[in-house]
């Protein structure tokens, strides 16, 4: 079947379902966040490839509301459940942002199940938030306003310039996998430095993509505040997280 009809019945169907990879606080080893990934749940379709037609079909705009109400329907079942709760990241796609009712609909979703808006995060890539317009800066600023986090996602593969840190209200920046690559291979003085000043800037820094131990070595040495990657772990079941909640990595 074309992926649209897929995606269309699997919305109706029941038939998507979210996997959560967590954050690693470097200094800790405690998971401090995570990251909800979408998946199909019968189906072995790469998310990249499902996300970009429901993206041109319009059907983001239904998915995205249903990961936002399923992500935050989770934490609080890991709440009633007696784990402490832990701030969850949702990705969320640029056409997102003409969903007029979405901030109404975010609300509403918080106050069903009790949870606080700082608990939610919101990441929006690098590239749409600097093909920023008057309706974007809007839309962030509602979400700042209501208390939720924002996180640059996919930093280093765009054009972004340190400006646009001064300005778009983010809490957090996700260094794309092949960025840190890049500046592990490099004097670790050049990550300490982005690094610094990013965090003179009030920001938070995740690594992503992480694989290996002496790159989590790097990363520490150079400031970054979180790890995520297959190397702590990869996206897991709501159940399998369950036994990793507390651990110390
Ligand atoms: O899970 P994986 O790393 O394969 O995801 C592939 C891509 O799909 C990533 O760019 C990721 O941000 C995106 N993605 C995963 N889940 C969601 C989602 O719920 N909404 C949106 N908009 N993108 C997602
Ligand atoms: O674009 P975004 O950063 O949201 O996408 C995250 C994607 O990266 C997810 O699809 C996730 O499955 C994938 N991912 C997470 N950890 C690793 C890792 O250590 N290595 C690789 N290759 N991919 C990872
Ligand atoms: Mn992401
Ligand atoms: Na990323």
């Amino acid at each position: 079947a074309e992926i649209e009809d897929i995606l269309r019945d699997a919305l109706r169907d029941d038939g998507l379902r979210l996997l959560y990879q967590p954050q690693i606080n470097v200094n800790t080893g405690k998971i401090d966040e995570f990251e909800a990934l979408l998946r199909l749940k019968n189906r072995n379709l790469s998310p990249a490839k499902f996300i970009e037609v429901a993206e041109m079909s319009g059907l983001i705009i239904d998915i995205g509301r249903w990961v936002t109400k399923e992500a935050i329907r989770q934490m609080a079942e890991w709440r009633d459940k007696g784990y402490p709760v832990k701030p969850v990241a949702i990705n969320f796609s640029g056409k997102q942002l003409n969903d007029r009712e979405y901030i109404s609909f975010l609300h509403d979703t918080l106050q069903e199940y009790q949870i606080d808006p700082r608990y939610v995060e919101i990441e929006i890539t690098e590239s749409i938030l600097v093909e920023e317009t008057e309706n974007t800066l809007t839309f962030l600023n509602e979400l700042k306003a209501m208390g939720l986090r924002i996180a640059m996602d996919d930093f280093g593969t765009g054009y972004s310039s340190i400006n646009y840190l001064t300005f778009i209200p983010v809490n957090k920046i996700k260094l794309d996998k092949s960025l840190c690559e890049k500046f592990i291979n490099l004097d670790n003085s050049v990550m300490c430095s982005l690094i610094g000043l990013m965090h003179s800037l009030n920001l938070i820094i995740t690594a992503e993509g992480i694989e290996e131990t002496y790159q989590y070595y790097r990363l520490k040495e150079g400031g970054c505040d979180l790890i995520q990657g297959y190397l702590f772990s990869k996206p897991l079941a709501s159940q399998d997280i369950e036994n990793v909640y507390n651990y110390n990595f």
